[in-house]
């Protein structure tokens, strides 16, 4: 087969098998969230729970509520949110910082805009296998100077999870995980590799972009895309104007899903105990006990 291009690097492209627009909808104390991953024509994509595009402004916000059983992945793209948890971690994630979250066996916290204007980020959920979901909870934070943006041939990418380029990211994914923020410039095509048995899915965030064979048609941006089978993604800009978009994959858990909004395990009785630790502040829960944030008792709460 003669090649076409100096470095063939995907043989079988994967197709865009689903396509979703990702409406707004209100979550949390007045926020909005365009939820794709999650909403109820699709709640599931093993290993991804959610995913939300988001916009705070204040007094909206997160304040205080649970996690237990997965991690939350939240990627600034505007503004600033701050984070505060019941065991005395706090910070603040500015556009372009990245906070990855292990909830383990419990969390809770609150997620408040941290400045004027509006804050807007990504939110994505990752489930863990039954092995991890009681592990105790862990924090990974990257400054936006620190995360990895490697550029080549029109295509720039900023490494969160996973490699790309060349470029490995210093995360670890306790389910394993690719997380790579592309822009491509007009003309740019870009082949990534994504392991073959992995799920994986395009989020496009800005202008348009061609995906998964150059005959389809453009898709803009709040488009989910679920890939099918193959061994990477082709994209194309074949417009004018930047194109930007997250690819995400990971190894689906195959495991069984019980799920009560923030807690999620694998059978319900699980999600029985979950309800009675967090009611009786146990098995991860008891900083609950006295915590409350400062954002929420500014709030009146
Ligand atoms: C949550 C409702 C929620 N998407 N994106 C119910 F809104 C939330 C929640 C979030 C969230 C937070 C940020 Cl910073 C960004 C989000 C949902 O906090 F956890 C439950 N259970
Ligand atoms: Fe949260």
């Amino acid at each position: 087969m003669p090649e076409r291009e100096s470095s063939v690097i995907v043989n079988d492209p994967r197709p865009v098998v689903r396509k979703f627009l990702a409406r707004q909808q209100h979550e949390g104390l007045g926020a909005i969230v365009r939820r794709s991953i999650g909403r109820f024509e699709l709640k599931y994509f093993d290993p991804f729970l959610a995913l939300d595009e988001f916009s705070v402004t204040a007094p909206a916000g997160f304040p205080d509520h649970p996690h237990r059983g997965f991690e939350t992945v939240t990627y600034m793209l505007q503004g600033a949110v701050t984070h505060e948890d019941f065991e005395g971690h706090k910070g603040t994630i500015q556009a372009g910082d990245l906070q990855w979250m292990t909830a383990g066996k419990g969390i809770v916290h609150s997620e408040m805009p941290a400045a004027q204007g509006t804050q807007k980020g990504l939110q994505l959920w990752i489930n863990l296998s039954s092995k991890h979901k009681m592990i105790e909870p862990r924090y990974q934070e990257m400054l936006s100077k620190d995360i990895a943006e490697v550029e080549k041939d029109g295509i720039k990418v900023r490494v969160i999870a996973g490699d790309a380029l060349g470029t490995k990211s210093p995360i670890y994914t306790r389910t394993p995980t690719m997380y790579l923020d592309f822009t491509l410039k007009p003309g740019a095509h870009l082949q990534q590799p994504i392991p073959v048995s992995w799920n994986s899915f395009v989020y496009v965030l800005e202008g348009e972009g061609i995906f998964g064979s150059s005959k389809f048609s453009p898709v803009t941006a709040h488009h989910l895309l679920l890939l099918g089978s193959g061994d990477g993604l082709e994209a194309w800009n074949k417009s004018s104007k930047p194109l930007r978009f997250i690819l995400v994959g990971g190894e689906p858990l195959g495991e069984p899903l019980a799920q009560l909004g923030p807690f999620v395990m694998n059978t319900q009785e699980e999600i029985n105990q979950t309800i009675d630790d967090f009611d009786n502040y146990t098995n991860g829960f008891e900083k609950a006990r006295h915590w409350r944030s400062e954002a929420a008792t500014n709030l009146g709460f």
